[in-house]
């Protein structure tokens, strides 16, 4: 068994970014900018914004996150989106999810210039990126595909099992594992919580890639010898440690690991992987490579 230490890979990633923006810099352009809006008291949304923060200044960006209150309106939110998709100094933002249950998120993500949309989820984005053209790819499918290629897995004609089809990670990682390319060209089924007698697809799966949201779904008893595991659960679990919770992936890890050839480990593999592709991203704003 392999561990997929998405951790070390996105530090990697990160030294060649900023190695990068170095060069950008030296050149006399100026740093990549991001921008953030947090919307309410998230303590999950508020570490992954902080993380990224973090990671922004690791890369030699710089970056700003917009804090609004939980009671923000809808109306007040869309302006910020217009301010900012306006300023000539913002090369990408993102609206951190969830938001608050009185604002409609969609409204929200098409109200984002698309060529700003650093995280993907533009439908103009997200049509290109299913037709195969440029676009920003979401950051969490874009980190697991960029991780099963650094540890050069194969998965040309291997079956992929997608448990999960949430908008931002479950449909856009099945369709670039099914599309032509590498790592790509996978036969893909997606299973989800409708789905009949899930075991019976997990159990001949070569690839599973689990987000579903559900702590410890996939057993030990639900994958066949030699599988390749990728676990997007992040679910904060409370318990008496000091701070309070620990977090607890969709597969049962200790089950689950001595059957796989490889497998990520929660925390510590997609969640950075996530991040770095953001910044990816992000660069790719700034260095105005979209070709649309
Ligand atoms: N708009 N909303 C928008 N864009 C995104 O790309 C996200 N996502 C998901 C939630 N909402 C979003 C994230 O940023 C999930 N996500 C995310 C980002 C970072 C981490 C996990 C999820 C992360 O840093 N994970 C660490 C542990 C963090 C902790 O201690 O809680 C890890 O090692 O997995």
């Amino acid at each position: 068994m392999i561990l997929l230490d998405g951790k070390a890979t996105a530090a990697a990633i990160k030294a060649q970014i900023a190695a990068e923006v170095e060069q950008m810099v030296a050149s006399g352009r100026k740093r990549p900018h991001l921008t953030a809006i947090l919307v309410g008291e998230d303590g999950a949304s508020k570490t992954y914004v902080a993380n990224k923060e973090k990671a922004c200044a690791a890369a030699g960006f710089t970056s700003e996150v917009v804090r609004m209150p939980a009671d923000t309106t809808e109306e007040r939110l869309l302006q910020e989106v217009a301010r900012l998709n306006a300023d000539p100094d913002v090369d990408g933002f993102i609206v951190q999810l969830p938001l608050p249950g009185h604002i409609n998120e969609s409204r929200v993500i098409e109200a984002i210039d698309p060529r700003k949309d650093v995280d993907g989820f533009h439908p103009e984005n997200v049509g290109r990126m299913v037709l195969g053209l440029d676009s920003f790819v979401s950051a969490t499918p874009y980190g697991i595909v960029a991780l099963l290629d650094h540890y050069g897995i194969e998965t040309k004609g291997k079956h992929c099992v997608v448990l999960g089809r949430s908008n931002i990670v479950g449909r856009p990682i099945a369709n670039l594992l099914s599309q032509k390319a590498q790592p790509g060209d996978c036969t893909v089924t997606i299973c989800h919580s409708r789905t009949k007698d899930i075991a019976s697809y997990t159990r001949e799966a070569d690839i599973i890639i689990a987000a579903l949201g559900v702590p410890e779904f996939l057993k030990g008893d639900m994958v066949k010898d030699g599988v390749v595991v990728v676990d997007v659960g992040i679910t904060r679990v409370a318990d008496s440690s000091e701070k309070g919770y620990h977090l607890v992936g969709d597969v049962a890890f200790d089950e689950v690991a001595p059957k796989s050839s490889y497998i990520t480990p929660v925390p510590g593999g997609v969640g950075p992987m996530t991040i770095v592709s953001l910044l990816k991203n992000t660069l790719k704003a700034a260095s105005k490579l979209l070709s649309y």
